[in-house]
């Protein structure tokens, strides 16, 4: 039985509350990931489905990139993971008949929510100038259109190519290969709001921007530090490898600021006694005040430094550069500053020390707590430095783990999406393909929207995601947006970024994960069933085959999208093999083997092993830092921390249990006792009675930013909730409309999501 997705709209938000669980999976996740799941796909769809999930055969899982291990369960899936693979295998359909009876206008005042819900996207649709009704259009057309505002831009800078970190590695590649082709680096992603600091701190520091540890790393640690992530909703089966790691003997600290189910307990879904019981899996739970972790870890070091024989002082003189400025730093940290910045006690931080000094094999494991502020490039650095005095990079069981988010944007990177690429990248893509690559840098998320709102951009093509969902500063982005005079977007799904756009604008439906992506065969049989391949957060890449008739019959597969693309565009004067490529993606995989370092004879290795191959990581493998001074570099930046003026809160901005970063699966955040409802913001009980705030009293949260200026989001309910305090915290997207464009990270430009100064004020838009 498939249910009908939701009539009504604006949907009904009404948060009902309860207190927090602390234990993550277990029983009840089973029964809620296959409602949802048969809710989207019927019975037999969602087993035929589920089973194929991070198969060796099958599909990588579109959620999220954790790693599969070598011993696949027979369900290698979690619920998260499960719902990702509904909401793409859903039977719901958006066809040309819902566009002519939903004018654009009328889908801009939908929810996220709602739009998600109506299902897969069947055929190409236009929005003509001026017109109120997208209207389908033919492959052929939709190409030429965008090969006529393309080459009518008055220089390829006008044009910005996006992309979402669930492009397979044959797709990002062309794509990256055809905007440098046209003569543009614009090529943000992603990862610009995500691990772009975790990638501009590791490569100053250890020479490359990836994590060095592997699932087994994980296993042999003695103590793991998770430092801003929460796991238990957004990479469950990280949980498993935590598990492991414990019955093994090792410690585990959490730093956050919410104290988060899995992490305090969990009940793994794949062991019979797990489903039952459950452990807690952490050791020590520092509640740290949102921004502090610089000044954690600075002093950290500083206690390192001073205990008798701590330092790895063999490791530091043969493999790393700056200690004695660092170390000089680290010595100058002090308690009660540390203590103001991070909200913690002296006995907490002495317990974390002795776990620190009691461990050989450190790993510390972070996400978007970490990269997501003003200073999150230098916190990242302290991290590295933490990790460096005692030898933890190099060796088993220790390391660094960014822990990714999208299942492939760390691919997407590695295949050359990047506004700033590596000079030797484009010298080898030059090379392979003849061309005469741009070396200027091109412009980030956050530099296109800014191009886009003063006319500097014209063009706007995503592959993937849904941009003015995604990024901060939504009143001024989509403004931005409306200024170009082509938007198009290659999507599985109705999104936000489909109903505000440019002048013209384009929808191109494409085959997700889970789709079969048949060539046929030239003799008119059964055809091939054609695979791509994507890489982990571990650098494992492997293969993924989807295994379910296509949504449509008339999706185009991305590389395909791609290709006709470059063809419509570049015409005549392309030497490059398109049709080839679109035709034979063996042929694409023969290219990234001659231009990307560590894919030598890639066809051969994938045929040898569909299960995939590690790439190289100098530092993990050789203890090779290569970095400017080729040595891992100790920095020693000044500790900062958010300063929050009297009466105000310090906001981050987070995902609740049932959403896929804009996608909204649900109403629901189980595990934080939230339901049927997403506008709450979580106030500790002490601060929300200074401020007068009662649980249940409607809300409007005001940022305030440096330049005077003031951004309102109305309408939330005040749920008393143990944060740590001074902090709040809401879910994205509804709360990007207050991240304003300018507050990014330093170096990475990341937008600072996770530190929004706001006031609370009383709400005329009470809707309880
Ligand atoms: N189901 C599901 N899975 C997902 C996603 C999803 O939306 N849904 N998104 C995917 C993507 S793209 C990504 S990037 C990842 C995101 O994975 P996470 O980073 O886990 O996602 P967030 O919900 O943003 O959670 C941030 C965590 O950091 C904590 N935190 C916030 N500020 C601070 C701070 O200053 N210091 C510390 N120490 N902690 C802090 C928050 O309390 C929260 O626990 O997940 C991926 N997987
Ligand atoms: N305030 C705040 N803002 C944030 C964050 C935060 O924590 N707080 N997190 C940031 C992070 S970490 C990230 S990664 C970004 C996410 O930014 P994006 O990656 O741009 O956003 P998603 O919501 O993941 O994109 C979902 C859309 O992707 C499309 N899609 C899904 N699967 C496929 C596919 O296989 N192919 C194609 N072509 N399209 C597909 C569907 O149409 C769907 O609607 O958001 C960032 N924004
Ligand atoms: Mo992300």
């Amino acid at each position: 039985m498939v249910s009908k997705p939701p009539a009504g709209d604006p949907v009904q938000d009404a948060p009902q509350v309860a207190p927090p669980q602390h234990a993550a999976a277990g029983l009840s996740a089973v029964a809620h990931t296959l409602r949802i799941a048969q809710a989207q796909m019927g019975v037999a769809r969602t087993a035929r489905t589920l089973l194929k999930v991070n198969q060796k055969d099958g599909f990588d899982c579109p959620g999220c990139a954790w790693p599969e291990g070598d011993k696949r369960h027979v369900a290698e899936f979690c619920e998260n993971g499960a719902k990702a693979v509904a909401e793409e295998a859903t039977l719901r359909r958006v066809t040309p008949e819902f566009f002519a009876a939903h004018p654009v206008a009328e889908l801009a005042n939908r929810s996220g929510y709602w739009l998600g819900q109506q299902g897969r996207i069947t055929q190409p649709m236009y929005l003509p100038e001026g017109a109120e009704r997208y209207e389908p259009v033919t492959w052929e057309r939709a190409f030429a259109i965008i090969a006529e505002e393309l080459t009518a831009l008055s220089s390829p800078d006008e044009a910005l190519f996006y992309t979402s970190g669930r492009t397979s590695n044959e797709a990002a590649f062309l794509l990256q290969l055809f905007a440098r082709e046209f003569g543009t680096n614009n090529l943000p992603d992603c990862s610009n709001m995500c691990h772009e600091s975790s990638g501009s701190a590791l490569n100053e520091t250890i020479g490359i921007g990836k994590g060095s540890v592997s699932l087994e790393d994980l296993h042999q640690a003695d103590l793991i530090v998770v430092a801003g992530q929460n796991p238990g909703t957004n990479h469950p089966r990280m949980l498993s490898a935590l598990e492991k790691a414990k019955a093994a003997g090792a410690k585990i600290i959490s730093v956050n600021p919410l104290p988060e189910a899995g992490l305090e307990k969990f009940k793994n879904p794949q062991t019979a006694t797990g489903m039952l019981r459950g452990a807690a899996l952490n050791d020590l739970f520092l509640q740290i005040r949102i921004g502090g972790d610089q000044a954690l870890f600075r002093l950290l070091n500083k206690l390192v430094l001073e205990t008798d024989g701590a330092v790895d002082t063999v490791f530091v003189r043969e493999h790393t550069h700056g200690y004695e400025e660092f170390a000089a730093a680290a010595r100058a940290a002090d308690w009660d500053e540390t203590l103001a910045a991070t909200g913690l006690s002296r006995t907490e931080i002495e317990r974390a020390l002795e776990m620190v000094l009691a461990s050989k094999r450190t790993i510390v494991c972070w996400a978007m707590g970490l990269t997501q502020h003003k200073h999150s490039v230098p916190t990242i650095r302290e991290v590295v430095n933490f990790l460096l005095l005692r030898g933890n990079i190099g060796r088993p069981g220790a390391g660094v783990c960014p822990v990714r988010g999208h299942s492939n944007v760390q691919g997407d990177r590695t295949m050359g999406i990047f506004e700033r690429p590596a000079p030797a990248f484009l010298d080898a893509l030059d090379k392979e393909f003849g061309i005469v690559s741009p070396r200027h840098h091109g412009f980030d998320v956050v530099r296109s929207i800014q191009a886009l709102r003063d006319g500097q951009a014209k063009v706007f093509f995503a592959m993937g995601g849904n941009f003015v969902g995604a990024t901060p500063d939504t009143e001024v982005t989509e403004a931005a947006m409306r200024r170009a005079r082509l938007t198009v977007h290659v999507s599985t799904k109705l999104n936000r970024s489909h109903v505000v756009t440019g002048t013209r604008a384009l929808i191109l439906p494409t085959l997700g994960r889970t789709d079969k992506d048949v060539r046929a065969s030239a003799s008119g049989g059964k055809g091939t069933v054609r695979f791509v391949t994507v890489e982990d957060s571990m650098g494992l890449v492997h293969t993924s085959r989807g295994n379910l008739p296509p949504a449509s019959p008339h999706l185009l597969s991305e590389p395909a999208i791609v290709a006709r693309m470059a063809r419509a565009v570049l015409g005549a004067g392309s030497a490059t093999p398109w049709e080839e490529f679109e035709e034979d993606y063996a042929t694409i995989r023969d290219r990234i083997a001659r231009v990307v370092p560590g894919f030598e004879d890639f066809n051969a290795r994938l045929a040898a092993d569909p299960g995939g191959f590690a790439l190289p990581h100098a530092p993990r493998d050789e203890r090779r830092f290569p970095t400017a001074t080729g040595k891992a570099n100790f920095t020693a930046a000044p500790v900062e921390y958010p300063k929050v003026p009297e009466g105000r809160l310090l906001l981050q901005t987070l995902r609740s249990h049932d959403q896929y970063n804009t996608t909204i699966y649900g109403l629901d955040d189980r595990y934080r006792g939230i339901k049927g409802g997403r506008r709450v913001v979580l106030v500790h009980p002490e601060d929300a009675a200074a401020l007068g705030l009662a649980d249940g009293a409607y809300t409007d949260l005001v940022s305030e930013w440096t330049d005077g200026s003031e951004r309102r989001a109305p309408g939330f309910r005040v749920v008393h909730y143990p944060t740590a305090r001074g902090c709040a915290a809401a879910y994205y997207p509804e709360t990007n409309v207050l991240v304003p464009l300018e507050s990014t990270a330093d170096i990475s430009n990341t937008p600072a999501s996770k530190s929004v100064i706001v006031r609370l004020v009383p709400s005329a838009a009470a809707t309880g």
